[in-house]
């Protein structure tokens, strides 16, 4: 059977972790593909990613590059192309200039993959997954947004934390936009089948619900001259991999709502059924009044960035 093919557009700080995780994952061969300008760096990646399979015993051909008709062919397209946030930025200033890239990646993509599972991971998320969706005409099932993998496997990662337990044991969901109204449903997640409220107080709840909002600029802050990337980078091969090997996975990302959830026509954090057929289904979840609320509020926000780029 011949490997699969998987085109990473933006080989900076997330598109390198990809481009290595994927390898070690030996989901396929990688074309990363970047600007001319950093065309000598991608190759760079390729070849150092290259040089570390003997390592992981794992084959994967690479290869850098800036054409865009290297990715023919591709199964899957991970989109990370645009800017990152330093301190002191939200995710919506990064709206005109990544709006912009990508108008230029969907061009690419529709040119020379046009039947690959696309998965956007750039800023602000619902607002350029919507845009990419626009400008390519693809079907629903194949765009995707990378969030909720996100913002769950970092909720999960702070109870895991607050409760000294193993993130395997953990499930949670989050839905909504990618930002600070993003919705955390604490009153579903589990540890070991064993409810969270159970084991946790109110308060120690509502502060883990709190830092999962804030958790990238949590990291921004931190790093001080970029955003997040080892953990976008493994959510986003999470669902890659779900794709590929049609595993049917259940992870919340920025599907389209077409009525689902009482939203229409915007990309959210709903979660998902990911397997071959790419976005194979929205799941409903019944919610209570204050997270409907809620997720009105995170609904309106997306609809108010979406509306921004004109489309
Ligand atoms: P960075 O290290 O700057 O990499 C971005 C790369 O995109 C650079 O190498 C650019 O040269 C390249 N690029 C620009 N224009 C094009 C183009 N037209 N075609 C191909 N490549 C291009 O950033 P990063 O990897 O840290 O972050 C990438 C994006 O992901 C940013 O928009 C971040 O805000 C976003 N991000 C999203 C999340 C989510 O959870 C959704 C988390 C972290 C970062």
């Amino acid at each position: 059977m011949a490997r699969s093919k998987i085109a990473l557009i933006g080989g900076g700080q997330i598109g390198g972790i990809q481009a290595l995780l994927a390898t070690y994952k030996e989901l396929g061969d990688i074309v990363i593909v970047d600007i001319p300008e950093m065309e000598s760096r991608v190759k760079g990646k390729a070849l150092d990613i290259t040089e570390a399979t003997p390592h992981a015993k794992v084959d994967a051909k690479l290869t850098g590059t800036s054409d865009y008709a290297d990715i023919a062919g591709a199964d899957v397209v991970i989109i990370t192309a645009g800017v990152p946030r330093k301190p002191g930025m939200s995710r919506e200033d990064l709206l005109s200039v990544n709006l912009g890239i990508i108008r230029k990646v969907a061009e690419g993509v529709k040119t020379y993959a046009p039947d690959a599972f696309c998965i956007l991971v750039t800023n602000p998320l619902d607002a350029m997954v919507y845009t990419f969706y626009k400008l390519t005409g693809f079907p629903k099932n194949r765009v995707v947004g990378m969030a909720g993998a996100l913002d769950t496997a970092r909720f999960a990662a702070f109870v895991a934390m607050e409760l000294n337990v193993s993130t395997k044991d953990i499930a949670a969901t989050v839905l909504g936009g990618h930002g600070p109204t993003m919705v955390p449903l604490p009153r579903l997640a589990t540890v070991g089948g064993v409810p969270l409220t159970d084991l946790l107080p109110q308060e120690k709840i509502d502060a883990i619900v709190d830092r999962t909002r804030k958790a990238g600029t949590e990291i921004v802050g931190l790093l001080k001259n970029g955003s997040a990337y080892f953990s976008p980078a493994a959510a986003s091969l999470e669902m890659a991999e779900a794709y590929l090997k049609d595993k049917k996975r259940v992870i919340p990302s920025a599907a389209l709502c077409e009525g689902e959830y009482g939203i229409n026509g915007l990309f959210i954090g709903v979660p998902c059924v990911i397997g071959a057929g790419g976005v194979e289904k929205i799941l409903e979840i019944s919610l209570t009044d204050d997270e409907k609320a809620a997720l009105q509020v995170t609904a309106d926000k997306v609809a108010a960035t979406v509306k921004e780029t004109g489309l």
